[in-house]
Formats: C-alpha cells, structure tokens, sequence
C-alpha cells in the first residue's frame, strides 16, 4: 500500500488555518483521497487532554519547560495512534499545527534553545517530517483581530502583540530553511484568493496518489 502524504497548516493566530483545513480536505476527497483531519496539541484522548492544560488561563504558571515537554507528549501519543497509523494504511493526514508551531512558539515566543527543540524532534518524531506544509501569513494585527471576535482569550492568545510578532518572525525564518517543504501563503487577501494559492500548492503533491474513495474524519476536529 502506498504510504499517504503527511500535511500541516500553520500560521500565527487568525491566520485562517481552520477555515482552510475544511476547505483542503472537501478539495482532497473530491479528488478521492481519504483523509483524516487533526490537530495539534491534540487529536487524541490524552492529547487533547493535554491541550485542555496548555491553554487553560486559570492553572498554575507553566514554566516554559514543561510547556514544551507537554506539546512534545501530546504530540508522541498523536503520532503514534493517530498520525502514523492513518499514514501506513495510505490515508492523507491534514493536521492543524505540527512542530513548525514548537519552533514558532516556544522557539520564537518563548526563547527556548532551538537545538533542544531539535533535540526533542528526533526523539519524538523519528524520521517523521511533513510531506507539505501551508505557512498561512498575515500581518499579527489582521490575525489577531479575526481571531479575537471570537471572545474568550486563552493562554497563548492573552500574550503581548511582541510575543506574535516572535512567533510570525519564527515561522517565516522555518520557511527560509525549508523551502521545498513549507510553502508561503499570503492570508491578508480574499479568502477566495487564499484558497486559489492553496489549490496551487496542493496540486503539486497530490499527483497521481488518489486512494479509494471514503472520508474518515479524526476524533477530535
Ligand atoms: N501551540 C504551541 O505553542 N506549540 C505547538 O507546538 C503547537 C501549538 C502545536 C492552540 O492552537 C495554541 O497552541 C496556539 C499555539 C499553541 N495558540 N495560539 N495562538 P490553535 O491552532 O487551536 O489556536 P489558534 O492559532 O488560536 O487558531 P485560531 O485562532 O482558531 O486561528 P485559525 O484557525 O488560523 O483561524 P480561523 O478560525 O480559520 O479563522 C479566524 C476567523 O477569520 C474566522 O472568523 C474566519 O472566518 C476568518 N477568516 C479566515 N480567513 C479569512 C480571510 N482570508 N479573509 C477574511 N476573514 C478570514
């Protein structure tokens, strides 16, 4: 069996990953790809538990630390019931946030070494890299007022506009080291014209690999 293709979607807060995740997936399967959609931290029971504890405003103070180690966790239990599975059984993976986040957030955010992150990437993932990602892109005050409509901040989203600006820096410097792998996408326009520029991307990849037909969505999106 053909092993499927593993993409991830990312950008700062607002970007529209989400909204593009549905929208890719629709795109895929009338292409007759099975996919399974998820997210990250999350996409399984402890995962999400996890996530729960991440962005919860009213815990403890998470030291940096252990906010890293927690993304890395989640991410080992995702990998292992989640990501790889669906992989090996020739299904597509479209998940929203991957380690590209990790080095964005705690990286950029937080100031944590990158050689530990690199580190606690091979630990966790192996030789486990995405085929594609989508780097959605837009000035932080665009992303953060599309975001904020929403109400209720949680633990990432009560940071400075300093700290989102580390974050984009992180990601766009992630793009200049992996051209061939992430691809920019400006999200400061239409979300036709954003969903155009993704439809160009994503054409590349899906080439001939169409598997049969069916829709298995991941349990926690
Ligand atoms: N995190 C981390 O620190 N380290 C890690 O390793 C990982 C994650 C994996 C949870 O992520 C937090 O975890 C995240 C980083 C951290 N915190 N932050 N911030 P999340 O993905 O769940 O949270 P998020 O980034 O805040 O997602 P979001 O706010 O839901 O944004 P989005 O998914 O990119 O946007 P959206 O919901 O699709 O769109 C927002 C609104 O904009 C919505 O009303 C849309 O209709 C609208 N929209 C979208 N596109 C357009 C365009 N083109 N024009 C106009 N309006 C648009």
């Amino acid at each position: 069996m053909t092993r499927g293709k593993f993409v991830t979607l990312e950008g700062g807060e607002g970007v529209g990953k989400t909204t593009n995740l549905a929208f890719i997936k629709d795109y895929l399967e009338q292409h007759n790809i099975t996919v399974v959609v998820t997210r990250e931290p999350g996409g399984t029971e402890l995962a999400e538990k996890l996530r729960q504890l991440l962005l919860d405003t009213h815990s403890e103070a998470i030291s940096e630390t252990a906010e890293l180690l927690m993304m890395f966790a989640a991410r080992a239990q995702h990998i292992k019931h989640v990501i790889e599975p669906a992989l090996a059984h020739g299904h597509w993976v479209l998940c929203d946030r991957f380690t590209d986040a990790t080095y964005a957030y705690q990286g950029g955010g937080r100031n944590m070494k990158i050689s530990t992150i690199t580190w606690l990437e091979n630990l966790v993932q192996g030789s486990l890299r995405p085929d594609l990602t989508l780097l959605l892109d837009a000035p932080v005050e665009i992303g953060i007022s599309r975001a904020r409509e929403r109400g209720a901040f949680d633990r990432f989203e009560s940071e400075k506009i300093s700290f989102f600006e580390n974050v984009r820096r992180a990601y766009l410097l992630q793009a200049e080291l992996y051209p061939e792998r992430i691809k920019l996408i400006k999200a400061n326009q239409s979300l036709l014209d954003v969903q155009r520029a993704i439809v160009d991307v994503i054409r590349t990849l899906h080439g001939n690999s169409a598997s049969p037909v069916s829709s298995k969505q991941g349990s926690f999106k």
